[in-house]
């Protein structure tokens, strides 16, 4: 396989190579690409070094598959010059997730919608992955009928200037403000732009997203999304009302069996799902899982996992795999 890295310096795409040489892909040719700055520069992967090349020069190589994450404006123009000489582009950023003609897939709920046909396949929003890994299988036993989240998004959501800021204001350097406002010691209720209804494209993206994924657009979603000063890790509260009534033994159960998903709920030891205990880990962390006692059929989780791995990168790779295995690229 030849196997391209479209923005292979950046936050993600360094996280990608990472995960590709951990998980050992079949790779015959590493294609690192980024910007014109990027080119002609050397990365190592697998103890190798390689050139980066530029997206047009990485075209001309017709990789087997290309794996985004260089922002949604450069996706929107090269994912379709790649699909068109044959590469399958599997795009980490939200310029393909709500169109209609592609895939948004986290393998383990609905990899099977992939084809050979689907050219560009998108990778859905961090906060999203998480979310719906945990939900997929309660879903399928009790039927969700309203989702309210609230998330606790850490720093690494939002680039290496946003990440900058935090080591700065934890330095007590004075440096470029990747937000608004100091981020050090507080909570910001924006991620991502607003967006004409009050909420922010991030809100919205959990409202629209996991009905994609899950098929089925029969529950309604509310999320509210804030930021706060942790360097990496998305965390969630969430609350889900069921139609069907549930037994907590067996939320515990279904959630403890499924794949990618690891349960840490001992309330006598003080276990429950940390993002700094979630880093580099590839697995969705739930804990808290508990009655809401103020309604019917309705449970409180508290969903933890690393935005870069689970809820960007490993999604990504993983994708990659499945189209493999299945002989599908
Ligand atoms: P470069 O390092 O050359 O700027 P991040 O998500 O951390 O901001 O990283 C963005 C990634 O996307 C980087 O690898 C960056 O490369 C790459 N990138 C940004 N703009 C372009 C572009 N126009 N063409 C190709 N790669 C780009
Ligand atoms: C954040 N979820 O933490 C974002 C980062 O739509 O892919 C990823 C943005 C996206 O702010």
């Amino acid at each position: 396989m030849k196997i391209a890295v479209v923005g292979a310096t950046g936050m993600v795409g360094t996280v990608m190579l990472k995960v590709l040489e951990e998980r050992n892909l079949p790779i015959t040719e590493l294609i690192p690409v980024a910007s014109e700055r990027s080119a002609g520069k050397k990365l190592s992967y697998k103890g190798k070094d390689y050139t980066i090349v530029t997206l047009e020069d990485a075209v001309k190589m017709k990789p087997d598959i290309a794996l985004f994450s260089a922002g949604g404006d450069t996706s929107l123009e090269w994912a379709p010059k790649f699909a068109e000489v044959g590469t399958t582009v599997i795009d980490n950023s939200s310029a393909w997730r709500m169109d209609p003609t592609k895939k948004l897939v986290v393998p383990e709920i609905n990899g099977d919608v992939l084809t050979a046909d689907d050219k560009i396949i998108a990778n859905p929003n961090c906060s999203t992955i998480q979310l719906v890994m945990a939900l997929a299988p309660l879903h399928a036993k009790y039927k969700m009928k309203r989702v309210v989240i609230s998330t606790y998004q850490s720093v690494s959501g939002t680039g290496v200037k946003a990440v900058q800021q935090l080591e700065n204001e934890e330095a007590g350097i004075d440096g470029e403000m990747a937000y608004h406002y100091k981020i050090g010691r507080n909570a910001i209720p924006h991620c991502d732009v607003f967006l004409e209804n009050g909420y922010t494209k991030e809100e919205m993206k959990l409202v629209k997203e996991p009905k994609k994924i899950l098929r089925d657009d029969s529950f309604s979603v509310t999320a509210t999304a804030v930021r706060i000063p942790t360097a990496g890790g998305h965390s969630e509260a969430v609350n889900v009302q069921f139609l069907n009534d549930f037994d907590i033994t067996e939320v515990r159960k279904i959630l403890s069996e499924t794949p990618g998903i690891i349960v840490q709920d001992d309330l006598a030891n003080n276990i429950y799902p940390m993002p700094i205990n979630a880093h580099d880990k590839d697995e969705v962390f739930v804990g808290r899982i508990r009655r809401d006692e103020s309604q019917e059929n309705t449970l409180n989780l508290w969903i933890v996992a690393d935005n870069l791995r689970k809820g960007a990168a490993t999604n990504t790779v993983q994708i990659a795999e499945y189209l493999i295995e299945n002989n599908l690229v």
